[in-house]
């Protein structure tokens, strides 16, 4: 698609916020302990390429996503630092990983056994996944770790360089699963010393664990969610550990204003009716760049005041109750800060019933990306 440079709708990403959070949690953690920066969704919506690099300036050093492809961007941007894949990369793919020098997660004795018939341009270096207790990959017994390691000992192709597990409730008030989860993580540590003596990195914080619990943290920890200012949890927001800066704002202009007589429609359906002579503006934003049709009914900010979506959310434009006339082109917030008035990405996720992680991440790659404080 032609860059979005016609479209008065952007989304902005405030660097020196994404800069003020990683300086915090280095803060908070212990010396011995650096960030991973989880830049992966394109860094949670936000943009991997601008993001890894404030990361980086303020202290990460390495940084993490999902697939291969994401890994690919980066090091063809220019990152030389190590580049962690959290998800399986396909055998056949490995040698891809190898050539650019990106870290692979591995957990299946099968994935090795035919890993080491690839021929690889140089060594790939593995990080091992153990699942404690999340469910999703990884390793999950004494016995499967034998098997791996010995298959692990008779590979050339490959340098395992870390381990790691990740928590399932860390963010979530009661304690007892995260324990019992590191609990698990201790006692195959434990097996694993006696198997291999080669150091290894070693981490199992995501942002929760480790604004939670700094002193159970390894060599890394993976920082996500708070990197971007927000909470991993209600939880977490409430407990006031760790001041953070939301880096992600949402923004529009009003391109028509009209004043409806009382019992018109507005939008599809008509389920709007104006009960009085009301002012109406329009917005180009729709469901079809993330602004789903069930946030119909949300605040916008315009002129430092709160204004109801109202009516169905089209595709490409939104309609606004107005409190008074405005000019075409009058600034509208949908997510973020006008005067004292704040939409957070906490009351859009909370209307929407789902988690903050989601909504920079649902913003469809049609709102361009605009970059503040670098
Ligand atoms: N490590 C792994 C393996 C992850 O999958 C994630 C986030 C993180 C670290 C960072 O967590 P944080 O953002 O809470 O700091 N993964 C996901 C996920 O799969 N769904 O939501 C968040």
């Amino acid at each position: 698609m032609t860059p979005s440079l016609y479209r008065d709708t952007w989304a902005e990403v405030d660097l020196d916020a994404i800069e003020y959070n990683v300086k915090q949690i280095r803060e908070r953690i212990p010396a011995h302990c650096s960030v991973i920066a989880v830049v992966k969704a394109d860094a949670y919506g936000h943009g991997a390429v601008e993001v890894a690099e404030s990361a980086l300036k303020s202290g990460a050093q390495m940084l993490a996503v999902a697939i291969l492809e994401e890994a690919i961007t980066l090091r063809e941007a220019g990152f030389d630092v190590p580049i962690l894949v959290f998800g399986r990369v396909a055998p056949k793919d490995v040698a891809v990983a190898a050539e650019k020098d990106i870290t692979l997660t591995f957990f299946q004795k099968e994935w090795l056994r035919e890993v080491k018939r690839e021929s690889l341009p140089g060594p790939v270096n593995l990080h091992m996944k153990w699942d404690t207790g999340m469910g999703r990959i990884g390793l999950r017994t004494e016995d499967e770790l034998h098997q791996l390691v010995d298959e692990l000992k008779e590979a050339s192709n490959v340098k395992l360089t870390g381990i790691y597990t990740h928590f399932a409730t860390a963010d979530e008030s009661g304690k007892d699963y995260f324990i019992m989860q590191n609990e698990r993580f201790d006692k195959l540590l434990q097996a694993f010393r006696g198997m291999w003596e080669e150091p290894v990195a070693i981490h199992t914080g995501n942002s929760a664990a480790s604004i939670r619990y700094p002193e159970k943290m390894h060599h890394y920890i993976r920082f996500g969610i708070s990197m971007y200012g927000l909470y991993p949890s209600s939880t977490v927001k409430k407990e006031q550990i760790i001041d953070l800066k939301q880096s992600f704002s949402l923004h529009s202009r009003l391109i028509h204003v009209k004043r409806l007589a009382p019992g018109e429609s507005v939008s599809y359906g008509a389920t709007y009716t104006t009960s009085d002579y009301e002012w109406i503006g329009t917005i180009m934003i729709g469901y079809a760049d993330g602004w789903i049709r069930k946030l119909q009914g949300i605040d916008v900010l315009i002129d430092g005041k709160r204004m109801p979506i109202v009516g169905r959310i089209c595709m490409d434009q939104t309609m606004i109750k107005l409190d008074k006339e405005y000019p075409v082109g009058t600034k509208v917030t949908l997510i973020g800060k006008q005067r004292d008035e704040m939409i957070g990405v906490d009351e859009v996720a909370d209307y929407l019933d789902t988690i903050s992680y989601e909504i920079p991440c649902m913003i469809s790659s049609r709102v361009p990306r605009t970059y503040s404080g670098k």
